[in-house]
């Protein structure tokens, strides 16, 4: 033996014990709201998005599946959902009924006491690695406390990691049920397109299929050289392990908003300041709400306006003490439109509050204003 050459090393590389993590996601899911309170919607293709009149401004939030045959889908212009699908039923967004519907299914998923990770409206990951059950007892009870509590379908994933677990549930969409394991990836994972990796948005998505890559397996065969080259040290690394199924990230069972935000599109632009005042002063209300009713104070208020030309300007506030107080947040971004020159009719405008900090919650401290 050769004492130049280094060995490896003789004892198998630590490996963490093999993960049990389920993700779940409601199936489209504020049509599915609508169509459980009104039931004369079933069988019809819905279409949720903007104030629900397709032929004004606005994008589809999601359309169910029977307007999904017809090629509507979420982002696109209602005008075109309109075109696309005349006879499809319209609907206004209706955040407080999704946010309610929302919150009863997790309390189905708290029920499981294990821990839980909060993704979005629709989305959750659990980790069920210390729990006795089988993956299918474990989805059938989640599936039956849901219908039960919400009268809503969902689809679930179980795999070994959070990567795994959110393909697979969009596999077998909807009310459905997959199971991957590790040695599933190369049959159920690599035929899958790019963009079913997390992380693949439209930009990597033509760089690699510029390199000939539309497939998750086409992705796996790059050597890491290559992907490295061409998307830099982390990326690369993260392409080639999540092309193999690999993730060892865990739940984020604990997180912190950042920000608090509001943007509002105008039905036609607009020149007239009063109705970008009136806007601005409904948005304050509205993010200062936010920051009452989750506890937070704000330490920075930003301004954004787009043009009619889409050109879009930011300008940013920061506060000597942090506040929640309508008012305050109100003159702050004033004096951030001050600081636009509004040459241009207005498209959008949008209040942000962010730089936040825990605080008191049931009061409106006023905080000191640099103003
Ligand atoms: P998704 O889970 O992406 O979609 P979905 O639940 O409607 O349909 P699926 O059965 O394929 O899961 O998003 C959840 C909700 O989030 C969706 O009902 C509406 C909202 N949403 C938007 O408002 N805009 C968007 O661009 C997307 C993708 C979703
Ligand atoms: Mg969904």
């Amino acid at each position: 033996m050769n004492p130049s050459i280094p060995q490896e090393e003789s004892r198998p590389p630590a490996r963490s014990p093999a993960r049990r993590i389920l993700h779940i996601d409601m199936d489209a899911f504020f049509a599915a709201v609508e169509e459980k309170r009104n039931p004369d919607l079933k069988g019809k293709p819905v279409i949720i998005g903007g104030m629900g009149d397709p032929t004004r401004r606005g994008v589809v939030s999601t359309a169910n599946y029977e307007a999904r045959k017809f090629g509507v889908h979420s982002a696109l212009p209602l005008k075109t959902a309109l075109r696309l699908c005349p006879r499809g039923v319209f609907l206004p967004v209706d955040f407080e009924a999704y946010e309610a519907a929302s919150r009863m299914f997790k309390g189905v998923l708290l029920g499981l006491d294990v821990p839980m990770e909060d993704v979005g409206i629709d989305e959750a990951y659990l980790d069920l690695s210390l729990l006795e059950d089988s993956n299918e007892a474990v989805a059938g009870r989640i599936k039956m406390g849901i219908l039960e509590a919400t009268g809503l379908s969902c689809s679930i994933g179980i795999a070994p990691n959070k990567l795994l677990a959110k393909i697979a549930s969009d596999l077998e969409k909807p009310d459905g049920l997959t199971i991957i394991g590790d040695s599933d990836v190369e049959t159920r994972i690599w035929p899958l397109p790019i963009r079913k990796l997390y992380g693949i948005g439209p930009k990597t998505e033509a760089s690699l299929r510029e390199m000939g890559v539309l497939t998750i397996a086409q992705l796996a065969a790059l050597s890491v050289e290559t992907l490295v080259g061409r998307f830099g040290d982390s990326y690369g690394h993260y392409l080639r392990e999540a092309s193999r199924g690999m993730d060892e990230n865990p739940l984020v069972t604990h997180w912190e908003p950042k920000s608090f935000s509001r943007e509002m599109t105008f039905q036609a632009d607009v020149k007239d300041w009063q109705a970008i005042a009136r806007t601005i002063a409904e948005q304050a209300r509205d993010v200062a709400s936010d920051l009452e009713r989750r506890g937070y104070l704000a330490r920075t208020v930003t301004l954004k306006v787009r043009f009619d030309d889409f050109r879009t300007v930011t300008r940013s506030c920061s506060l000597v003490d942090p506040v929640r107080n309508e008012g305050l947040i109100r003159r702050a971004a004033f004096s951030c439109l001050q600081r636009v020159e509004l040459r241009r009719k207005v498209r959008l405008i949008g209040v942000r509050v962010s730089n936040l900090e825990k605080g008191r919650t049931g009061s409106t401290l006023p905080g000191r204003s640099v103003f």
